[in-house]
């Protein structure tokens, strides 16, 4: 009866979407269990990328059932468009499930989530602007729109007035917009309502169905630990919570249930947004990995901020999601540096800090301890076994493992589907 998390161990954009698909093949259902379209998780299979923001990655294996759990909030908008387009490109879709207690994204929450952002100006949190924040606030505040309202035109009616009677009294009176209609809001959302009806489940009930039948579920989380709205660097975080337990929350399984965690980790970090990140590099080191590295926003194309790897980082989240394993992926990356600073502590006002500090204005004050291990210049990129990295590679990877604390199982030397190393 395997449960498997998939996670970020960072900020997000580690390469989850790649680790998810590789173990496609060997998994019956794909869940997503918290976020929604503000995640970008890419996969290359055989050169052609695909970019899902959504859907589960396990949706480019036909053999994997893709499941949004509970927790994920959905523009419906969204979820067609890229259904439409991975079946454009000849993705077989057969099915897919979608719980129905899993909140809407409204067009109204992007538009707060934008207004916003704008208004807080420097003190903005950098959100990719999808309307995330604002359908969670009002699922909490208990005037969230759920799947299952689309099939009762009248109440999803009432839900739609009281929730922009609070809203259009914002919008008008603080921000100097123009009110959002309601009728226009429920027409548009109902005209969904059709096409997803035969897709609407008890996704709680249907994944621990297939747990007792041994049945493998593979729960991919969006964005990372410390992104997570009580575990990040609040509150420069998304407004869920992408840490493994967010699975049972998110999904409707017990804790009892997961038997694997694999955090993924980018053998250096990125951020993108507002918050703190002591390894930021605002030299010519950090172009470089961003070059080498592409990293930009796989949905919003914004530059991604890059730094070394910070091990306090990934330690935090390797305690609080207990790994089984990691994944360290981009290895590939950072091939040609003669020496690649590892960040083993903080300096916060003096003080040095071997785990990360508890309070959020030392985390803002902390410089980086490096340690400086030695770089390769060789081709990683074919490398498809331990044994066939240079050794200083190899020094690199155990010394991660070393300080992170959990064995590492996999190594990513490409994007392509095909460019990984298993160690058993
Ligand atoms: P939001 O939109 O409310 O969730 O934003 C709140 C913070 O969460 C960050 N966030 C992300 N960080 C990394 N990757 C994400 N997905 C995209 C990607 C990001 C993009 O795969 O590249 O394209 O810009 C993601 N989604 C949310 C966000 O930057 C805020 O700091
Ligand atoms: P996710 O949000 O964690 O799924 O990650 P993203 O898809 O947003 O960003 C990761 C990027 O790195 C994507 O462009 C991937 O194709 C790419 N990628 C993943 N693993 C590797 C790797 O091992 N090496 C290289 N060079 N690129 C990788
Ligand atoms: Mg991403």
């Amino acid at each position: 009866m395997p449960g498997i998390v998939v996670m970020g161990a960072q900020w997000g954009d580690e390469g989850k979407g790649k680790a998810t698909d590789e173990l496609g093949d060997r998994v019956d259902y794909c869940v997503r269990y918290s976020g929604g379209n503000n995640a970008g998780h890419t996969v290359v299979v055989g050169g052609e990328r695909y970019a899902l923001h959504l859907l589960p990655s396990g949706i480019l294996n036909p053999n994997c059932i893709p499941v949004i759990g509970n927790g994920v909030v959905v523009d419906l908008d969204v979820l067609f468009t890229e259904i439409d387009g991975l079946r454009a490109r000849g993705v077989e879709i057969p099915t897919f499930l979608v719980s129905a207690n899993a909140h809407i994204i409204a067009s109204y929450h992007q538009t707060i989530d934008k207004v916003t952002e704008r208004f807080l100006g420097k003190a903005r949190i950098g959100t990719t602007g999808r309307g995330v924040g604002p359908a969670y606030s009002d699922k909490v505040n208990r005037i969230g729109l759920r799947i299952q309202d689309l099939f009762d035109a009248s109440i999803l009616r009432q839900k739609v007035e009281a929730s922009l009677d609070q809203k259009n009294h914002l919008l008008v009176k603080v921000y100097n917009r123009r009110a959002l209609d309601p009728v226009q809001v429920t027409e548009h959302l109902l005209s969904h309502a059709e096409r997803i009806a035969p897709y609407v489940a008890d996704v709680s009930r249907v994944l621990n169905t297939a747990l007792d039948e041994g049945k493998v579920v593979l729960f991919e989380g969006a964005q990372a630990h410390h992104l997570d709205v009580d575990h990040g660097t609040y509150p420069y975080v998304t407004s869920s919570n992408p840490i493994a337990g967010g699975a049972c929350v998110g999904a409707g399984v017990g804790p009892t249930r997961i038997n694997r965690v694999i955090g993924i980790a980018k053998a250096y970090t990125t951020r993108v947004g507002e918050g703190p990140m002591p390894t930021e590099l605002f030299d010519a080191d950090g172009d470089r990995l961003r070059e080498i590295g592409v990293e930009f926003g796989t949905t919003t194309g914004r530059k991604r901020r890059c730094g070394w790897f910070d091990a306090l980082v990934v330690e935090a989240a390797c305690q609080a999601n207990a790994f089984t394993d990691i994944f360290l992926t981009k290895l590939d990356v950072l091939t040609g540096w003669e020496q690649i600073p590892v960040c083993v502590a903080y300096d916060v006002n003096g003080v040095r800090h071997d785990t990360l500090p508890v309070s959020q204005s030392d985390f803002h004050h902390a410089t980086p301890i490096y340690e400086y291990l030695d770089g390769w210049t060789e081709d990683i990129s074919n490398c498809r076994s331990f044994d066939e990295l240079p050794k200083n590679t190899q020094a690199y990877v155990n010394r991660v493992e070393e300080l992170c604390g959990a064995r590492i199982s996999g190594i990513g030397v490409g994007p392509d589907r095909e460019q990984s190393i298993v160690i058993n």
